[in-house]
């Protein structure tokens, strides 16, 4: 809209000054290389400069290597990168939407997240291929590793370009394809440093060893993580080498012949750990155009990393959701409109996906006509138990002086199911509440009324 201001006082002004020529619509700028920040194992953040002209921004970004783009978009001129896999780079552009055209992808930007751990710090033995002009590794893929190396010159450590998790007792297949100009015989072995010593010669490290050497270009097999291993990343070792002029010697130090050695980090895990789902969503602050929101922290975090939280206005069918993450257990809406219901919502983010979104929040925000101030002065020691609730509840106060009182249940759309007229009296009251068998489960609100204040307090029914 602001744009669309501006290109009319442009059109405006060159009118009133009597020039006629070809108007341009404004430039719409392209973003080169933005500036990627606060990079963590499973985050990172970027932003740029706000184009004038930009009605909104398309991100795409991929693992370096992979061919297939993450699409996303914004609005805002910063974004935050969720579900990353720690210690793996990543590739990243920008394009600017304008209201008449667009500016194209800009040049990429690349980061690399954080988490290699002992994968990267510990040093490992040589092993290199000192030919390659027989058999290379053309190819490995295992999982969300799928590299097209080609030939490497005999060596190459792929740590931060491909990374995949592993769990303890899993088996993962996996495919080796060889570059072989000459068509040799090849023997290949894979080793992964389960206990994190920084060698691969313990017990059920060497994870896979072709046995007898095979004129065959391409092996599918696979292997099983042991039960027991070290949490963290690792280093995973697969060696190929021409079986005639090095069959004996080819250990997980050993110079080859002819031949190829790369290296991979990969996440080692005990379990996959559970996606928990966010509980005790609650309004902290509420006014015309601010809400904001808190909710538990984890007790148990499982697999939990992170948080999306996301928010629209309640039942309006063409509002899209708004998401964002945080690690924080609080989100603060600065740029609500006043006298709106709107819906918010949270989940948890786990290491390799994501919980159910929670029932949503309902808030209006203040500002309409009809609200009342939103003061607790007069009310105090306000309880409501037991809760959940069953059939019947108590609500239970101290109160300063003789008012009117309305009572009101409300479920979680904003509406209200139940409506009490009481009075309350100085000092203290207590109400029962009773035949509330016929509401469905869920979570409930229960506002009080006097004639110049309100009150909120929640409820479960079970
Ligand atoms: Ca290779
Ligand atoms: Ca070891
Ligand atoms: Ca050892």
């Amino acid at each position: 809209m602001l744009n669309q201001i501006k290109s009319l006082r442009i059109v405006l002004s060159l009118l009133i000054v009597g020039i006629s020529y070809q108007i341009s619509l404004g430039q719409c700028d392209t973003i080169n290389q933005p500036n990627v920040f606060n990079e963590s194992e499973y985050f990172a953040n970027m932003n740029w400069d706000p184009i004038d002209d930009a009605v909104s921004y398309d991100i795409r970004y991929r693992m370096q290597g992979a061919t297939d783009w993450i699409d996303d978009n914004t609005t805002d001129t910063i974004y935050t990168f969720i579900n990353l896999m720690a210690c793996a780079s990543y590739e990243v552009q920008v394009k600017v939407n304008c209201s008449a055209s667009d500016s194209g992808f800009g040049t990429s930007s690349f980061f690399t997240t954080k988490g290699c751990g002992q994968c990267l710090d510990l040093d490992y033995c040589e092993s290199f291929g000192n030919m390659t002009d027989q058999i290379y590794i053309d190819s490995f893929g295992m999982s969300s590793i799928q590299n097209l190396s080609g030939d490497n010159g005999g060596y190459e450590n792929f740590a931060n370009t491909y990374t995949t998790e592993l769990l303890a007792g899993s088996s993962y297949n996996f495919s080796l394809l060889f570059g072989s100009p000459v068509n040799v015989n090849s023997y290949s072995k894979i080793w992964i440093d389960y206990n994190m010593d920084g060698d691969f010669e313990d017990d059920n490290e060497l994870v896979f060893d072709q046995g007898e050497a095979q004129a065959n270009i391409q092996i599918d097999s696979s292997f099983t993580v042991p039960d027991t291993i070290v949490e963290g990343m690792t280093r995973m070792r697969v060696s190929t080498t021409r079986s005639a002029i090095n069959f004996e010697g080819q250990g997980p130090c050993d110079m080859l012949t002819n031949g190829e050695v790369e290296d991979y980090c990969v996440n080692l895990a005990n379990f996959l750990g559970e996606c928990f789902n966010v509980t005790g969503l609650d309004t902290t602050f509420l006014s015309q155009t601010q809400v904001s929101i808190i909710w538990d922290a984890f007790e148990d975090p499982g697999n939990g990393i992170g948080y999306n939280y996301q928010y629209k206005e309640l039942e309006q069918a063409d509002d899209e959701w708004e998401v964002a993450s945080t690690l924080d257990t609080f989100a603060d809406f600065n740029t609500l409109t006043a006298c709106v219901t709107y819906e918010f919502q949270v989940r948890t983010i786990c290491k390799f996906d994501s919980s159910d979104w929670s029932p949503s929040l309902v808030i209006r925000t203040k500002g309409c006509s009809t609200d009342l101030e939103e003061l607790s002065e007069d009310l105090s020691n306000v309880t409501l138990y037991p809760n959940p609730v069953n059939d019947a509840f108590f609500l239970e106060f101290y109160a300063l002086k003789s008012e009117d009182l309305t009572i009101e249940l409300i479920d979680q759309t904003g509406r209200v199911v139940k409506n009490y007229q009481m009075q309350m009296t100085p000092g203290r009251n207590q109400f029962s509440f009773n035949q509330l068998e016929n509401l469905g489960s869920g979570l409930y609100y229960l506002r009080m009324r006097s004639p110049q204040k309100q009150l909120v307090r929640k409820f479960t029914k079970f």
